[in-house]
């Protein structure tokens, strides 16, 4: 296939409720969405994860636009691409970038599973027909409201609870929803706010009981990682650390993480995601899907990824309503029991919702062969 037409939107959609981690709060979601077109009039979509500022990584929207429009689509542009894992090699004289890599690659996986006739999914390898979903809850005033919402979340039928801690706001925070829900499968994720001067602190988490805790220490670090996972019984998941299946294979072999986090923005791509799934998968590592607060098309790829196999722990791939008033997907992500349907149609299997698309737009760019 030939890519002979790219087109950037630049995007802001405000989220429902602000989402705080151990970085900071975020209200308002700023994006990039990406289309192309084939020489046979198809279409393939993708979203840029990269936030506007650079906390979670270095990346972001405006690091985005300059890497597409100077580097990326120019490396694509009436290239011959037989297939979407060929992408990486297009994109190797590049280093790093990887979100603003992932958003193409991704337009080029739908785009390759529609001229197939098939869905993302089974493009991808997958095969389960729903996955089961958790969710990801952001750092709460204080504890009676984290339990409100963790309440409110377990009836909508989340199966899995993820809280955000940082210094001052953990042990208090699990020992209280451990005490008002005992039962439920729940997890703290860090975003890299601990060193191992905390390792003691860190001990006291082994007594909730936790699934695992995402991402403690430092988010270019795999070393302190493998020091602490042997002190605590909680098992170490890592998810800024692991930006590649290089890191991946060197992370899971120093014994750094237990658990991975597979991030297609993060990782660079859906080819490279499918990689460090298969390696998990070979030496019984559970890996999930974790999340950027996408909207739907960005969460459509995230629902056609954890349907492969390995992806066996809830994800954080959560409904539409859980961040949007109005998502910019038709259907929207719809979660039932706990439940998303993998779709079967053709591609990502949504559709682009224009009039929304328009409403949040701030800005296009169209790039063509000269
Ligand atoms: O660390 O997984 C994270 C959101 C933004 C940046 C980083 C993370 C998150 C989440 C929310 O945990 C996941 C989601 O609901 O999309
Ligand atoms: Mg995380």
């Amino acid at each position: 296939m030939q890519i002979t037409q790219v087109t950037i939107r630049k995007m802001k959609m405000r989220m429902k409720e602000p989402f705080s981690t151990s970085f900071g709060t975020m209200q308002d979601k700023h994006f990039l969405l990406l289309e192309v077109c084939d020489e046979l009039g198809n279409t393939g979509w993708g979203e840029s994860v990269a936030f506007d500022a650079p906390w979670y990584t270095e990346e972001t929207v405006e690091t985005n636009i300059h890497m597409l429009r100077d580097f990326l689509i120019p490396l694509l542009l009436g290239k011959e691409i037989s297939h979407p894992d060929d992408v990486g090699s297009h994109f190797a004289p590049i280093r790093g970038n990887n979100m603003a890599k992932a958003s193409l690659e991704c337009t080029i996986w739908d785009l390759y599973a529609k001229r197939k006739g098939i869905s993302l999914a089974e493009a991808l390898g997958g095969q389960r027909e729903r996955i089961e979903v958790g969710i990801s809850i952001g750092i709460q005033k204080d504890l009676a409201d984290l339990v409100d919402k963790v309440q409110r979340y377990l009836e909508e039928g989340y199966k899995r609870i993820k809280v955000k801690i940082k210094p001052g706001a953990d042990v208090d925070v699990l020992r209280g929803l451990r005490s008002a829900f005992p039962q439920v499968p729940l997890m703290a994720d860090a975003n890299s706010a601990y060193s191992l001067d905390d390792i003691d602190l860190l001990k006291r988490f082994d007594e909730f009981d936790l699934l695992m805790i995402e991402q403690p220490l430092a988010h270019d670090d795999i070393i302190d990682h493998a020091v602490l996972q042997k002190q605590l019984k909680t098992p170490i998941c890592l998810d800024e650390s692991i930006n590649s299946f290089e890191d991946a294979r060197k992370a899971v072999e120093l014994g750094s993480t237990k658990v991975i986090n597979v991030k297609i923005g993060r990782v660079g791509g859906l080819s490279e995601a499918k990689r460090i799934h298969d390696y998990c998968m070979e030496r019984g590592i559970p890996v999930w899907c974790g999340g950027m607060l996408e909207a739907g098309i960005g969460r459509a790829h995230n629902i056609a990824l954890t349907s492969l196999p390995n992806f066996n722990l809830p994800g954080d791939t959560a409904g539409s309503s859980r961040y949007w008033e109005k998502d910019i997907i038709e259907p929207e992500v719809v979660v039932e029991n706990g439940y998303i349907t993998v779709p079967t149609v053709p591609g990502i299997g949504f559709s682009p919702n224009f009039r929304a698309i328009e409403e949040f737009m701030t800005d296009i760019w169209h790039f063509k062969e000269d």
